[in-house]
């Protein structure tokens, strides 16, 4: 019998949440089942399981009892009806604009959103007769402006990548509803230790797995979360026939980073506390945004919506450009690579990497300046991250 995880705190969760689909031999790590297929017991049975009549297993693109014991326990998380694991982020993503979006409609999203989330949008739906709008979600002036009556989709993300600007979630979940759209949350952020959009109003959390889900660097994944049955059919028949599903060994992989996951969140944040504040005490640095920090505009709002501050801080040292190459090129532990929520800490530059491929008025209009260096921070010791960033801080 599985563990009844009712009223049970997110560290509990996190270790058991999933039921174990090995019903005969009671192995207690999940097997993988690698197959692409299921073999019916007769005509009937194979004929009963497609027109649902029967639940079972057909073809891996449909279901398969790894991946299906991943969704469920990341289900359980965010407090959902149902998951789906998709192939990437981006696939999480690109089923969200295929599924709330057709020709004549139009989606309004966080101007800092992360790169190819906007681009795909401003690039590739934009072919399809698909309008968008992105703008300064933190503003809600901003996104009751830009609502139209043909808006069938607002999607946000906060904190946003690489702004660590918040967006208010209840307020946005009420202004898409009042529109008749529905709202989607990129919580990759804060993961679903430390925030629970659904609880706020969200219709679909979504997750780029990649990150702090997986947490070991070696993975790349997405998933949805929807609060209601009705999305999850909806956005399950898309992604189902559209193909970008999630395989049987990654599923396998990711089940197993994430069970340390609130340990990892824990940790990188207490980190993360300690090097903002020490950020922001230095001389040679010329802003930090952490939304732990009493200086982060929003921090009201962070104590309000999240469960923690997280992890990622982002901050801008005198002498601009040239000198964050200077902390980019001479900081030894922190990692110079894209990404984030590993247990290393990693480093990168927005402008010239991640959000490179938004044209740079659009980029310094969403305050994504150039020299904005950002900073996802790992498990690693506080005191050897902190004397690392102080040799580098004194070369410039
Ligand atoms: N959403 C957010 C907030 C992300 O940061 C990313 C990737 C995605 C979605 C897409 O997920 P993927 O397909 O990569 O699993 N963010 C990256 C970043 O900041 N650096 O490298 C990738």
């Amino acid at each position: 019998m599985s563990l009844d995880l009712k009223g049970k705190g997110i560290n509990t969760r996190v270790t058991h949440a999933g039921k174990n689909p090995d019903t005969v031999h009671g192995s207690v790590g999940v097997p993988i089942y690698q197959t692409s297929t299921f073999k019916f017991r007769d005509a009937d049975h194979g004929a009963r399981c497609f027109s649902g009549e029967e639940k079972g297993y057909i073809y891996t693109r449909i279901g398969n009892p790894t991946i299906n014991t991943f969704e469920e326990a990341v289900t359980e998380l965010e407090q959902g009806f149902g998951g789906i694991a998709t192939a990437s982020g981006m696939a999480a993503v690109c089923a969200i604009y295929m599924t709330y979006l057709s020709a004549g409609s139009h989606m309004v999203g966080t101007d800092a959103v992360y790169g190819s989330s906007r681009m795909v949008m401003e690039n590739e739906f934009s072919r399809f007769g698909v309008e968008s709008s992105f703008v300064d979600t933190a503003d809600l002036d901003q996104v009751r402006n830009a609502m139209r009556p043909d808006t069938t989709l607002l999607f946000i993300e906060t904190p946003a990548n690489p702004t660590i600007k918040l967006t208010d979630i209840a307020a946005c979940a009420k202004i898409a509803h009042e529109h008749g759209a529905v709202l989607v949350v990129d919580n990759t952020f804060m993961s679903p230790v430390l925030q629970n959009p659904l609880k706020l109003g969200a219709d679909v959390s979504l997750h780029s797995i990649t990150k702090y889900i997986n947490g070991h660097t070696d993975v790349v994944g997405g998933v949805l979360i929807t609060r209601t049955e009705d999305e999850f059919v909806r956005l399950k028949s898309v992604i189902n026939s559209t193909g970008g599903t999630m395989d049987p060994h990654q599923s396998w992989l990711v089940l197993r980073g994430m069970r340390t996951l609130s340990l990892r969140v824990e940790r990188g944040e207490q980190n993360a506390q300690k090097l903002a504040e020490y950020l922001e005490a230095h001389p040679r640095i010329e802003w930090v945004r952490y939304p732990g920090l009493k200086s982060h505009p929003q921090h009201d709002l962070a104590k309000q919506q999240m469960l923690g501050f997280g992890s990622m801080i982002s901050f801008e040292v005198k002498g601009g450009v040239e000198a964050g190459k200077t902390i980019l090129n001479n900081v030894k532990i922190p990692q110079l690579a894209v990404s984030l929520g590993g247990y290393e800490s990693l480093i990168q530059h927005p402008a010239s990497m991640t959000h490179h491929n938004i044209p740079k008025d659009k980029r310094l209009a969403a305050d994504i300046t150039d020299g904005l260096v950002r900073f996802a921070v790992g498990t690693e010791d506080l005191a050897d991250l902190q004397a690392d960033l102080e040799q580098a801080l004194a070369l410039i």
